[in-house]
């Protein structure tokens, strides 16, 4: 095949696959988000991908991991479209079959997450079913080129007809003209339906039924933030994190929209009063607002994944309560609408910290990609084992019955969160004047409480900084300390002790299997 004739096959191949996926999107808006093709996929390799693959995303594009999770599947699909292109133009029922098979994998996708039901199938095979018809009409229908510029046949024994014309040739541009107009047609409209359709299913989501509710006031409202407490630095995360400032990780491709007037939470497993309860029920009750700082285990020594709110819900104790929990369930496993699970030592739900099943964040309903209408929050464990977003079952099992989503992945069963502390600033590479700095930074060891914070410059002795107060052992604390800078470059060092007395290990660890150790560290430049 020559050179010309590969690249019209590759577009039939591309323009059949765009129509495919394209098509898929607005049939999705009426199926779920997560059927469409693209997203199903993707969401079976986020699942399936081995974890040290997934933190080397996570490192490189930090969390825009999902949006070239994304783009890279549709690159490769890209690719293999342009090269179904070039069978079918061999022999249309290769090309056809290679279609089949996508759609089939689009199919088992969506058939396989987590609450699908039939018609999740729909996309996929809509889609697989318009893409066939499209290189049909592209590589043996009405919209063929007529004809195919095939180079001349390499012959083995016949000598060569003497070759007329140059690749390309020959073809009449009557039905050039057909065959591309018809391709670019196609594309704009796969287009069109593909962005059209995920627009529509943006419209469709629940942020208007977010906008509408109003949150009680608490019976028990958070303590206030003590004065001081910020230090309104430059550089310095504040005290409390914005919503829109708040770091997220979760595995969803598209937030899931769960809307608040058919959201359910069971509460089953071993219990003794298995109970249901609307999210009308969850108002209805007293309750309790506080502040607790959320950090994630994938959060390197000095990194930003960790953040700070004022959270309102109910005391997840007191659900447990009504439910008697029987004495050997030590697991509470979280489950998302979208089948992610955590597991949380039901020890740690009873014990009297507020861990709670939250529906506000900073005096606002949950934001949608922060788990609305309903996730829980745990004081002292790191989100992974705890902090469910979109929950809608909590099942009360035992440790060695079940492992929750990271765990055979990798990840250790317990995930209480270490004691660590982080230089905000100066920055690293930041170019300071000598004479006196402010260095200032976080630190945190929630539930337990952090007692002491110090600071080190080029390895030389400890220094107590002045810690910030804080409203509760729950929350991190900011320190700062004044150094007298003096020229030259300059590594700074800090570490923390929590009030059980334990000090930040030095020894450097990864963040698997359960959270990055070490001393965070920052070199500046002084002149
Ligand atoms: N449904 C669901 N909930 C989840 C996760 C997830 O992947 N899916 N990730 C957990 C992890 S690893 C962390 S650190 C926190 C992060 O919460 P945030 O995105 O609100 O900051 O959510 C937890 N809850
Ligand atoms: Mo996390």
């Amino acid at each position: 095949m020559s050179t010309t004739s590969r690249r019209y096959a590759a577009l039939a191949g591309v323009t059949a696959a765009a129509v495919a996926i394209g098509i898929a999107e607005p049939v999705a808006v009426l199926t779920g988000p997560r059927s469409a093709p693209l997203v199903a996929v993707g969401g079976v390799v986020v699942d399936a991908v081995p974890e040290s693959l997934k933190q080397l995303a996570i490192d490189i594009f930090g969390t825009a991991d999902k949006i070239a999770l994304l783009v890279g599947t549709a690159l490769l699909l890209g690719a293999f479209a342009a090269l179904l292109g070039v069978l079918a133009v061999r022999r249309l029922a290769l090309g056809l079959a290679g279609i089949a098979a996508f759609a089939a994998v689009g199919v088992a996708a969506a058939l396989t997450r987590a609450g699908a039901d039939a018609a999740d199938a729909l996309p996929s095979l809509v889609g697989g079913g318009l893409g066939a018809l499209v290189l049909w009409l592209l590589i043996a229908g009405p919209l063929e080129l007529d004809p195919w510029p095939w180079s001349p046949p390499t012959p083995t024994t016949v000598p060569a007809a003497p070759s007329e014309s140059a690749p390309g040739e020959g073809v009449d541009p009557e039905s050039r003209r057909r065959f591309l107009t018809g391709a670019g047609v196609l594309l704009g409209t796969a287009t069109v339906a593909g962005l059209g359709g995920r627009w529509l299913a943006g419209r469709r989501g629940v942020s208007a039924a977010r906008e509408a509710i109003r949150l009680p006031a608490p019976v028990a409202p958070a303590p206030a933030v003590p004065a001081g407490a910020d230090l309104s630095l430059a550089q310095l995360a504040p005290y409390v994190t914005p919503n829109f400032g708040f770091y997220r990780i979760d595995t969803a491709l598209v937030v899931p929209q769960v809307d608040p007037a058919t959201w359910r939470l069971r509460i089953h497993g071993q219990v003794r009063n298995e109970r249901t309860y609307t999210y009308a029920d969850l108002l209805a009750r007293p309750l309790v607002e506080r502040y607790v700082t959320l950090a994630c285990v994938s959060n390197e020594v000095g990194g930003d994944l960790i953040g700070n709110a004022r959270w309102l819900g109910v005391p997840l104790r007191e659900l447990l309560d009504e439910v008697q929990p029987e004495e050997d369930a030590d697991q509470v496993v979280g489950r998302s609408v979208d089948g992610w699970t955590c597991g949380t030592p039901t020890a740690a739900l009873r014990d009297g910290r507020d861990a709670l099943l939250a529906v506000g964040m900073n005096g606002e309903p949950l934001p949608v990609e922060h788990g609305f209408p309903v996730r829980m929050v745990v004081p002292g464990l790191y989100g992974y084992v705890s902090a469910c977003k979109w929950v809608t079952e909590l099942e009360l099992t035992r440790f060695v019955d079940f492992d929750a989503y990271w765990v055979p992945r990798g990840w250790s069963v317990q995930g209480p969160i270490k004691t660590q502390s982080r230089i905000d600033t100066p920055r690293s590479r930041n170019r300071l004047t000598a004479g006196p700095v402010t260095v200032a930074g976080v630190a945190w060891a929630q539930h337990r409480g952090i007692r002491r914070v110090e600071v080190r410059v080029d390895g030389g002795p400890w220094q107590e900084a002045q810690l910030a107060p804080s409203v509760s052992v729950d929350t991190w604390v900011q320190w700062s300390w004044r150094w007298d800078a003096t020229p030259g470059e300059h590594r700074l060092q800090v570490r923390a002790t929590d009030t059980t007395g334990e000090t930040q290990t030095e020894r450097t660890q990864g963040v698997v299997p359960d959270g990055a150790t070490g001393w965070h560290t920052v070199t500046v430049t002084v002149r």
